[in-house]
């Protein structure tokens, strides 16, 4: 166990003339087996991050290595007792899991501690409550609230009858959070169907898109990899950026003219490993943007201690999304202060990808290079999916584009086809 002390964080000006109350935190987090130690100890300095972001002030956190995981209380009674002699004593508020919690071990630590417990996904959507601004981004932060809390409603006794706000109880829909399963079942397809509406919108302005003649690129990427300050860079879009996760969870989406056509770059929300899936779930009609676009410029900070590990989180979303076979180009940013060695090898690496810094404005031509050849749409490498019984659209594959690769499954037909954007666009719904 570790144990480390932290300078309580001075409150900003307009923190203090709100008279806002920063929460003391304490970080738990639980080594599960096959799980190395570096793995466990970058996990927990981003709890402090997310915990940071959320508004709360880390002052101590315990790593335990358990080889067995206590139904009642996830770290056994005798541990918990031991670390609330320590959380007691550092006056916190608030004990921060960084694995996910059952109701019941959230109840039973709870009254242990004497002090609210969340977990990893309790903070991440309470940061997706703080930044949501527009009508879809709160009818979605509410809706993954809501699927978060429904099955926890009797856990929350300490947290829901207390006025003040902390980590998982502010959010756009808290006055309307009864503890009535029926009532909140009711407002989770009430907002279901609202969404659908949304959702149905945003599709009808992509095939206008389409009609105009620019293709659309997403940006996407770990939380604070650069993305807004890219898109900034790139467009002058004025977009929020900030030092922190999830500064932008609404999204944008902004023209850049290039000497060969238009480009619609969109900032969406960033990813974060162990996204909650309550989250994934509700914010599909804004990752659906991703899923619509045309290629992904996915954004990668060159000067984080585990790209890779970043790249391979960002794919295991994009895969839960059904974007994973959308053609990509790796933009590794922050190329200014990553380490001399890491960039070489990581273009090396990553065939096709490129460094930029989008702070000192480095690389940026390179990228809109790269964008203009996607853009005069000779480079689209897409994947299809057609079903047996629709042999001509295959046949017209081969005729429109150059088959890279091809393989029979037991259903369909899987291509991999390069072609030119107006040539396959006929293909669009066979598209994976
Ligand atoms: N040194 C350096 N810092 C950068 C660069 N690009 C972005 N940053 C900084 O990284 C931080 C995050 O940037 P954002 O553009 O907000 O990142 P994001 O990916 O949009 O983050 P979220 O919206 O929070 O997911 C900010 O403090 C930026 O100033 C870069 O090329 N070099
Ligand atoms: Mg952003």
């Amino acid at each position: 166990m570790t144990t480390g002390g932290r300078q309580r964080r001075r409150l900003t000006a307009t923190e203090t003339d709100l008279g806002v109350e920063r929460q003391r935190a304490y970080l738990v987090s639980v080594i599960a087996p096959g799980i190395t130690e570096r793995q466990a100890k970058l996990s927990i300095d981003e709890l402090g991050l997310l915990t940071l972001t959320a508004g709360s002030d880390p002052e101590g956190q315990a790593v335990l290595r358990r080889d067995r995981i206590d139904p009642a209380t996830f770290i056994g009674k005798g541990q918990a007792q031991r670390l609330q002699r320590e959380t007691t004593a550092a006056d916190v508020d608030v004990v921060v899991f960084d694995n996910a919690l059952s109701s019941v071990q959230q109840r039973n630590l709870q009254e242990i501690f004497g002090c609210d417990v969340v977990d990893r996904t309790a903070v991440i959507l309470d940061i997706f409550a703080q930044h949501a601004t527009s009508k879809a981004g709160m009818l979605q932060v509410e809706l993954a609230q809501l699927r978060y809390r429904l099955p926890r409603l009797r856990g929350r006794g300490i947290a829901m009858s207390r006025l003040a706000g902390g980590i998982g109880t502010r959010g756009p829909g808290e006055t309307k959070l009864e503890t009535d399963r029926r009532r909140i079942s009711t407002r989770i397809s009430k907002l279901d169907k609202e969404l659908a509406h949304i959702g149905k919108v945003r599709r009808t302005q992509r095939k206008a898109r389409r009609r105009a003649d620019a293709i659309g690129a997403a940006l996407v990427g770990y939380t604070n990899a650069g993305k807004s300050t890219l898109l900034n860079a790139l467009t002058d879009a004025g977009a929020l950026t900030e030092n922190q996760l999830f500064s932008t969870v609404d999204p944008t989406v902004r023209r850049l003219e290039l000497a060969s056509g238009q480009v619609l770059i969109s900032d969406t929300v960033g990813f974060v490993r162990n996204l909650p899936h309550e989250l994934v779930e509700a914010f599909r009609s804004t990752l659906e943007q991703i899923t619509e676009a045309d290629l992904l410029l996915h954004v990668v900070d060159a000067s984080d201690p585990e790209p890779e590990r970043q790249i391979a989180a960002v794919h295991e979303v994009l895969a839960e999304i059904g974007a994973l076979g959308l053609p990509e180009i790796l933009v590794f940013n922050k190329a200014d202060i990553a380490p001399a060695s890491v960039v070489p090898r990581l273009l090396s690496l990553h065939e096709g990808s490129i460094a930029v810094s989008a702070r000192e404005n480095t690389g940026l031509d390179q990228l809109r290079d790269r964008l203009s050849e996607a853009r005069r749409a000779d480079h689209i490498v897409a994947a299809y999916v057609v079903p047996y019984d629709h042999g001509e659209v295959a046949a017209g594959l081969h005729r429109d584009g150059e088959v890279l690769e091809e393989s029979f499954e037991e259903q369909a037909t899987h291509l991999k086809v390069r072609g030119s954007l107006d040539a396959l666009r006929q293909y669009d719904e066979y598209r994976l």
